[in-house]
């Protein structure tokens, strides 16, 4: 992409409306534009690393079994009525009529409609188990919207479900989820901790948040500061293995991690002292065990090897994919901009031309942006007539996490300069070897 041809409307100030800097540092990058409270607009930026993560999180959840699906946004209440939801959700459910007078609702989650759906077709244990997904647009009539994406009112979730024949099966689908949402949010150069917390207006005993700490998270947590040198890697997993995945769970979940609405002040001082942390952290996915909570109602039921029909026992996982943006950018900025990581990065490698118009200049910024392009790798060109300073500064702002800098005293000496972003540290080398390490790089990932 040509900077020159690209709508990416940077701003100079910082905007007085956002209170944080992942807010402030969104609205800056041009990457959302608010269209009403919690209500975004996603500009070309943003859009492509909303894109970007929602793809890992595809990639990560058909690697663990699962399969995409699509359902509505807009749902009769005919459905909640049956589960009782429809009056237990409160003011957060956007409600409103059709034509018809019917009442109809903006989904702020989907168990009734996926279970709807399961027993107008499954019958037979046979079928299981059996998890889908969707990635799809959510609405919350929060009380407070803020932070930009971070608390919207609507959002961009990833919600699954898993519908097994037994207690054991579910649980397992339970630890599956734990494992590929480890994978996920590494992949994206985040640790997130799975932490006990409390189920809401989902249901039932088992769930974990996962935290990705950070001083401007809304919520409080408690923790045994071992769990933060846990990290999953790039180990195998088999996820058909049950015993393998309940492993993996006991690892993250043994010590003691949890939110303020389920922290146990006596577990709490048993952890020696100069492990003990209180801090804050940004909820970026859920995970549930809720039983037969959806099936009882709405009586979703299976005929089991006994022949008898049993109600089948479910779960269901979150990620906030459209919150994912704010809490990478609160875990990864400095006082320039953003420092995306390499895993979801807009563009690949920024090419800086320092003397736009001069032919050799303009040819080696061409030439560098096809040999990039050629590899499968997206630059992103500034061509632009503006001073090198001005230059810089989007870049940084913008925080691709790698620079190319096209020059006239390198170029006579055959060399370009390639700084990192994160580092800030540059080294000089002829273009072709440039590329080559761009290339390595996210080839490694
Ligand atoms: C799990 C999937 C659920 O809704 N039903 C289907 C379950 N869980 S949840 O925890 O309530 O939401 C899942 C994740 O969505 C993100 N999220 C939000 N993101 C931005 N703005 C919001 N207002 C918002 N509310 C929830 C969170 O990351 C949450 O973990």
């Amino acid at each position: 992409m040509r900077l020159s041809r690209y709508f990416l409307p940077v701003l100079k100030e910082n905007p007085s409306e956002a209170q944080i800097v992942s807010h402030r540092l969104m609205l800056r990058a041009g990457m959302i534009k608010q269209a009403s409270a919690g209500i975004y607009s996603w500009l070309p930026l943003g859009f492509k690393v909303l894109r970007k993560i929602e793809n890992i999180v595809h990639e990560e959840q058909q690697r663990a079994g699962h399969m995409p699906m699509l359902m509505p946004t807009i749902q009769s209440a005919d459905l909640w009525r049956e589960s009782g939801r429809y009056d237990a959700y409160g003011a957060e459910m956007l409600r409103f009529k059709d034509r018809h007078e019917r009442d109809m609702l903006f989904t702020p989650t989907a168990e009734e409609l996926i279970t709807d759906i399961f027993r107008a077709h499954v019958g037979s244990y046979k079928d299981l188990p059996m998890t889908m997904y969707q990635i799809q647009w959510k609405f919350r009539d929060e009380i407070r919207p803020r932070f930009g994406v971070m608390r919207g009112r609507e959002f961009f979730m990833k919600d699954g479900y898993n519908f097994d024949l037994t207690k054991e099966d579910a649980l397992h689908a339970y630890n599956r989820h734990l494992v590929s949402y480890l994978r996920t949010y590494e992949r994206m150069g985040l640790q997130a901790i799975p932490m006990r917390a409390d189920s809401g207006p989902i249901g039932g005993d088992d769930t974990h948040e996962f935290l990705v700490l950070a001083e401007t998270g809304e919520s409080e947590v408690f923790y045994d500061s071992a769990v933060t040198d846990l990290s999953f890697g790039d180990r195998e997993i088999d996820y058909d293995d049950h015993a393998q995945c309940a492993g993996v769970m006991e690892e993250f979940t043994n010590l003691y991690a949890r939110t303020d609405e389920t922290h146990d002040e006596a577990l709490f001082n048993a952890i020696p002292e100069e492990r003990r942390r209180i801090a804050r952290g940004i909820e970026v996915g859920q995970i549930f065990y809720f039983g037969t909570k959806y099936s009882d109602a709405l009586n979703a039921v299976v005929q089991g090897p006994d022949g008898k029909q049993v109600p089948v026992h479910m779960g269901s996982h979150g990620i906030g994919v459209s919150r994912l943006l704010g809490a990478i950018i609160e875990a990864s900025h400095d006082d320039k901009g953003i420092i995306w990581p390499e895993g979801v990065t807009p563009y690949h490698c920024g090419i800086v031309n320092l003397k736009q118009g001069d032919a050799e200049e303009d040819g080696a910024c061409d030439a560098l942006y096809q040999s990039l392009t050629a590899l499968g790798l997206e630059p992103l060109y500034d061509d632009r007539n503006e001073r090198a300073g001005g230059k810089f500064a989007t870049m940084d702002l913008i925080g691709l996490p790698w620079r190319i800098t096209v020059g006239p005293r390198g170029l006579k000496n055959g060399v370009v300069e390639l700084t990192s972003r994160r580092t800030g540290q540059s080294e000089e080398l002829p273009p072709e070897e440039a590329v080559k390490r761009v290339a390595g790089i996210y080839a490694a990932l």
